[in-house]
């Protein structure tokens, strides 16, 4: 179906879909962020829809029947890496197909590293880098009140007489912390807050903008670039207030990349979650968390901190240095110790098998894990494999080159990242993309990592898998107590044959 170019100019306000394609199961899903705050920061001259494929999981038919039946003038797509590109893309061929003059738009993650393999596609007309709301707002304004030109949206990758054009970047902006985001644009918000180890009723929310680190591997470095901006505690508390008062929500995933930041301005954030007493999580770096005065600790614990995220990385200093990580092995340690004296479940992501010495890594990583869980058994273990990804698109940035410029496929030839979308949503790619599997991984070291992962799961069930039976986490623990006393990781068929009847929840497939 096409719709008149004059029936779209008479229309004083245009409007726009924002679709968060499906990466999640519904009983998982948390507000869609990005969505939202794009919502917020158009509010003024725009009108949205937001269509969220975690709740809704006929969300293309949805998207589609908006267009249908409301006159739609663009739409906007979300998309990450891994699962969500296969969602968005599969979205993104349908409204081309049914509907030919509308533009697409994808922003988030994956455009932000690839915005080439973006603009392949027939199916998208424009990949906005970084962050999106003024980007969005500017780019709608371009093409529906000539207001600007293209070439000057900054953080825009478009096409010009069929060549690709990537506008310089946009500078980074801290004005999402004046917007309130529109969360009844989504029906009932209370959807997104769900039973998890926290509570009743957790939300997944955002206090910080950015990070100030550039971790090589990270695709955080790629879309901020070593910036940040933590809000006010005002901010915070009047946020809180509604999700807490208003929802009933009564525990919080930060999402913040980094919610420990200076200290000076981490505190007041500290303090009015003590004021609350809210059990909550978040992601930590390890140097922050030891560098923390000890009146600091004690707001973490009125605060009720149950758990914080560190990426651990590696044993290995040469690896943490090289990957620009700017932590090492022993301030991990010591922060697991911080955690552990008040009352603070560390949750360590690990990198395994870089193509440096992948299987040596490998093995000394298992090592000081198993060293880890000596020191703090509750420690959290997430393992993942090594895969740096490509730098930003229109971005110089020498170090990650070299990095990714070293990588060998499986035949030791130079790795050669997809030159399309389609192509990044191979199952390979995809592996590539959620960290589970590179092409340098020999079958026995992926077979290796593999069994490691399941005796060290069955061994110490995680304590955010709400919904396993307690008595089915105790039997697969007790089943794979000898072989992790043992080392004798190999081949442990009796406890993927237990998990067929005791799944095991994988917080690293859905978040918390
Ligand atoms: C919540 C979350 C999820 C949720 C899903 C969220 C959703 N979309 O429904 C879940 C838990 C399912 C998830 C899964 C995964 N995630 Co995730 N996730 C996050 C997290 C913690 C918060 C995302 C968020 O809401 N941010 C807040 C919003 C406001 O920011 P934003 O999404 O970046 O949006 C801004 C811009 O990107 C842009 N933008 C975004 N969308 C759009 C759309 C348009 C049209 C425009 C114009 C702009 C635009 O503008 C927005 C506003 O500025 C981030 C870390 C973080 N703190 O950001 C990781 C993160 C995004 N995830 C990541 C990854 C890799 C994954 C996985 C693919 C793999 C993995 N190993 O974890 C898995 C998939 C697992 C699987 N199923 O197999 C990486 C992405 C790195 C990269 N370069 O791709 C991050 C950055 C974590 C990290 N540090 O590595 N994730
Ligand atoms: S790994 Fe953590 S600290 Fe490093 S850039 Fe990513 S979010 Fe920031």
């Amino acid at each position: 179906m096409t719709r008149s170019p004059e029936a779209i100019s008479d229309r004083v306000r245009r409007h726009i879909v924002l679709v968060n394609p499906t990466i999640t199961k519904p009983r998982a899903a948390k507000f869609p962020l990005a969505i939202l705050n794009l919502a917020a920061a158009l509010e003024e001259r725009y009108d949205s829809t937001l269509v969220d494929g975690n709740v809704d999981l006929d969300f293309i038919s949805t998207v589609l029947r908006t267009i249908e039946t409301t006159p739609i003038d663009a739409v906007g797509v979300s998309v990450m890496g891994g699962p969500q590109l296969c969602s968005a893309i599969a979205l993104s061929r349908e409204v081309r197909t049914r509907f030919p003059r509308i533009p697409i738009v994808w922003g988030g993650h994956f455009p932000t590293l690839c915005a080439d393999a973006c603009l392949a596609m027939p199916y998208v007309d424009y990949a906005i880098r970084g962050q999106g709301e003024e980007t969005l707002t500017e780019l709608l304004d371009a093409l529906f009140a000539g207001k600007s030109s293209l070439e000057a949206v900054a953080g825009l990758t478009w096409r010009q007489d069929g060549a690709i054009v990537h506008n310089v970047r946009r500078a980074f902006s801290s004005a999402g912390h004046g917007r309130i985001l529109p969360y009844e644009h989504l029906g009932d918000p209370r959807r997104y807050l769900s039973r998890t180890y926290l509570g009743r009723r957790t939300s997944g929310y955002q206090a910080a903008l950015g990070c100030r680190f550039r971790c090589t591997f990270c695709g955080v470095a790629g879309m901020f670039r070593g910036k940040t901006a933590l809000p006010t505690g005002p901010r915070l508390e009047q946020d809180l207030d509604y999700l807490t008062e208003r929802l009933g929500v009564d525990s919080l995933l930060f999402y913040d990349n980094n919610f420990f930041d200076r200290e000076a301005d981490t505190v007041p954030l500290l303090e009015v979650l003590a004021k609350r007493a809210l059990p909550w999580w978040c992601f930590a770096r390890a140097d922050a968390l030891v560098g923390m005065s000890a009146s600091a600790w004690s707001l973490v614990r009125r605060s009720r901190l149950r758990m914080a995220y560190i990426g651990a990385e590696s044993p290995s200093d040469w690896l943490l240095h090289d990957a620009r990580k700017g932590t090492r092995a022993d301030q991990t340690l010591e922060a697991i110790e911080r955690c552990r004296s008040n009352g603070v479940i560390p949750e360590l992501s690990f990198m395994l098998a870089p193509p440096q010495d992948p299987e040596g890594e490998t093995e000394r990583t298992f090592e000081y894990i198993r060293h880890i869980k000596r020191i703090h058994p509750a420690a959290e273990i997430m393992l993942y494999v090594y895969a740096p990804l490509p730098p930003a698109a229109g971005a110089r940035d020498r170090h990650v080159e070299r990095i990714v410029g070293s990588l060998r496929d499986a035949a030791g030839g130079p790795l050669v990242f997809p030159a399309t979308a389609e192509e990044w949503a191979e199952p390979r790619w995809l592996a590539y993309w959620c960290h589970t599997d590179t092409p340098w991984l020999t079958a026995r070291l992926r077979r290796r990592i593999q069994d490691f992962t399941t005796v060290l799961g069955c061994r110490f069930p995680t304590v955010t898998d709400v919904r396993s039976p307690p008595w089915g986490k105790s039997a697969l623990r007790g089943l794979a107590s000898w072989r992790y006393r043992s080392r004798r990781y190999h081949g442990p068929w009796e406890l993927e044959a237990a998990q067929r009847f005791v799944r095991l929840w994988d917080p690293r497939l859905a978040g918390l």
